[in-house]
């Protein structure tokens, strides 16, 4: 951090299965299941959310890392607690469902610090996030094939829109074929790579930059590049124009072009 900060615990002894930290504006979540290598089971999810949310609200909060460990960033859905499960029941009550529900609503900045395994669930919930940096020993891949099933949280969508159609479906029709960080990094689905001990460190470093912007132009601009996935061109022009338009109506807009004149920094007060 450009301003010393240390990590500060943010307190939360209910979680069980996840650590969460501030850094000044940073928020970082890191998942603490290590013997099922951060396995997403039920509670680990709704954790996860839980926390998700208390940032988002948390007007302190410019920006959220999630993270893993050097072994695992997340090694899908807990095949353990889903495997006796039967449709009837997922499909009334929505199986995992809750998964996408947080992370979907989140108007923050979400970077995903991916180290070591990311496969299944696992994948998508990095690909749910809006940023994805790697470890260099990071592997990202979708085997849901193998145990009769396929991807539920967004690996057929998200993965053929990040690196196409044909290598989506090698890496999910084998179950086998997976992207290693620097494959990761050719293809666009992760921006940068770094060494895994410094990982967490760069991302943190990245997601206070973009903290120390207006955090209303920060989710406007958020909301106008996640409407790429959604409209076609000359509407997502339309709405991004728009959202331009508004950002004139923020003291950020005046402070940061005021500063620009003034050949100073800004002051942003994310109003
Ligand atoms: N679920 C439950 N437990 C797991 C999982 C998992 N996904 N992955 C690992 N574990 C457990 C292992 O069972 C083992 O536990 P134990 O010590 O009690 O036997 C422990 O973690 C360590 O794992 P390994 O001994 O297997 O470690 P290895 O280093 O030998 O292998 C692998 C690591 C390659 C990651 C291996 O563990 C593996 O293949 N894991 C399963 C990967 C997988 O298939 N993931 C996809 C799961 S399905 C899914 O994610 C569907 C998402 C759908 C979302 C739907 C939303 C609507």
């Amino acid at each position: 951090m450009t301003n010393g900060d240390s990590i500060v615990s943010s307190g939360s002894p209910s979680y069980g299965m996840i650590k969460t930290e501030t850094q000044g504006r940073v928020a970082v979540i890191t998942l603490n299941r290590p013997k099922a290598l951060n396995a997403l089971c039920s509670e680990l999810f709704h954790e996860i959310n839980d926390a998700l949310a208390r940032f988002d609200g948390d007007e302190g909060i410019g920006a959220v890392v999630l993270t893993g460990s050097e072994r695992a960033f997340a090694a899908g859905a807990d095949i353990k607690e889903m495997k006796d499960t039967e449709f009837i029941d997922n499909y009334k009550n929505n199986f995992l469902g809750h998964w996408v529900e947080q992370i979907g609503q989140m108007r923050k900045p979400i970077i995903a610090a991916v180290n070591g395994y990311a496969l299944g669930g696992g994948c998508e919930l990095a690909m749910m996030c809006d940023i994805i940096y790697a470890g260099e020993k990071a592997v990202f891949g979708q085997p849901e094939i193998n145990l009769g099933t396929i991807p539920g949280a967004g690996g057929t969508q998200r993965l053929t829109r990040a690196v196409g159609k044909s290598k989506a479906m090698e890496m999910i029709l084998t179950g086998t074929v997976n992207l290693n960080a620097s494959e990761a990094q050719a293809y666009g689905l992760v921006s940068a790579v770094f060494p895994p001990e410094k990982l967490v460190e760069e991302t943190i470093k990245t997601a206070a930059k973009i903290a120390s912007k207006g955090a209303v132009s920060v989710q406007m601009a958020k909301e106008a590049v996640n409407q790429a996935y959604e409209l076609n061109l000359s509407s997502g022009l339309h709405f991004e124009r728009r959202l331009f338009q508004a950002t004139f109506g923020t003291k950020d807009q005046k402070e940061g072009m005021a500063a620009f004149s003034e050949k100073r920094k800004p002051n942003f007060v994310h109003k």
